[in-house]
């Protein structure tokens, strides 16, 4: 009942979540043993699952027992191929997995872990869906899974246009912005640079065509950064602890960009990053660091995914 309330009355609840629905069906803690999503497969087919995380707060950690799962696309961009068994898929993002379906006949879970208190694990077939050949009995599964060769963002290279715009150190872009995040207890709310986002009363278009010219003269104060046409912008987004609601996908609208750092990494990629638009910003000490260039003009949106700390 309360996840269909407004976020912003959820708020002031408890934000405990207890069940993972996968295409629409889930079991939850101490609940009865409803029927779970079935994918119908044949043997030694190639089969293509697009995987999102509709979720407004946890990533999942997507597997299908005794498969692994070749990585093709990254919110909507596509990569060279790379074979994995297990992927985290934070809140928004997106990916193709390519599975061959080439094990004995039988039925295998598919699963999909939460990371939050209170619901992970796979008790009585929770946080799973079943992948079943054609030829099987309708049971659920019995196989086990421990994952081996798990998706690390860094290993995902764009298919096309792999080089990173701007010069191939930190700061190297025409503008560089660094956008850390807080969380005012205080104020309940988070804050980017100081400022928490309040939408503007007057759409930025409009304060732009009502005579607006700087960053500095856009309301609200601190909620709006102007970019400059066709340049090159970099922002890293330092990741924080668990303690403020990390890890924090950030998502920004209207562009794809070059992740030249992960939020679980120290390296930097100009050569061949993966491209996308949602990327996880890490733990504290991470530094995820995303370059794009300004090539489609209108106030776009940079937000975390976590739907509660979009709210606040
Ligand atoms: C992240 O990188 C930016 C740009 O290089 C730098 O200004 C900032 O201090 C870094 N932050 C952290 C926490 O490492
Ligand atoms: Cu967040």
């Amino acid at each position: 009942m309360m996840w269909h309330s407004l976020a912003s009355v959820v708020l002031e609840g408890d934000l405990l979540a207890d069940a993972t629905l996968i295409n629409g069906r889930g079991r939850y803690v101490n609940g009865p043993a409803v029927p779970l999503s079935v994918v119908n497969v044949q043997g030694l087919q190639r089969y293509r699952f697009r995987i999102i995380a509709m979720s407004c707060e946890t990533k999942f950690t997507f597997a299908i027992d005794g498969h692994s799962l070749t990585v093709i696309e990254a919110d909507g961009e596509y990569t060279t191929p790379l074979e994995v068994d297990s992927l985290d898929v934070f809140a928004g993002q997106r990916y193709s997995v390519i599975m061959t379906t080439n094990q004995p006949i039988g039925n295998y879970w598919i699963r999909a872990n939460p990371d939050i208190r209170g619901y992970p694990g796979f008790d009585n077939g929770r946080n799973s869906a079943i992948l079943r050949y054609n030829g099987a009995p309708m049971t659920d599964p019995s196989t086990s899974f421990v994952s081996r060769n798990p998706l690390k963002e860094v290993n995902l290279h764009a298919l096309f246009n792999p080089m990173v715009p701007g010069n191939p150190w930190p700061g190297g872009a025409d503008i560089n912005l660094n956008i850390a995040h807080t969380f005012n207890v205080q104020k309940f709310e988070y804050q980017m640079n100081g400022f928490a986002f309040h939408p503007p009363s007057l759409p930025v278009l409009l304060q732009i065509l009502s005579g607006a010219q700087e960053a500095r003269d856009l309301l609200p104060e601190g909620s709006i950064y102007a970019l400059p046409s066709n340049k090159v912008i970099e922002i890293s987004l330092p990741g924080t602890s668990v303690r403020l609601g990390g890890p924090h996908p950030f998502h920004l609208h209207g562009h794809t960009f070059s992740v030249v750092r992960s939020g679980d990494s120290k390296e930097y990629n100009y050569l061949n990053p993966v491209r996308r638009d949602t990327v996880n910003t890490g733990f504290r000490g991470g530094n995820a660091t995303i370059r794009f260039v300004t090539d489609n003009a209108g106030p776009w949106f940079l937000h975390c995914h976590v739907d509660w700390h979009l709210e606040m």
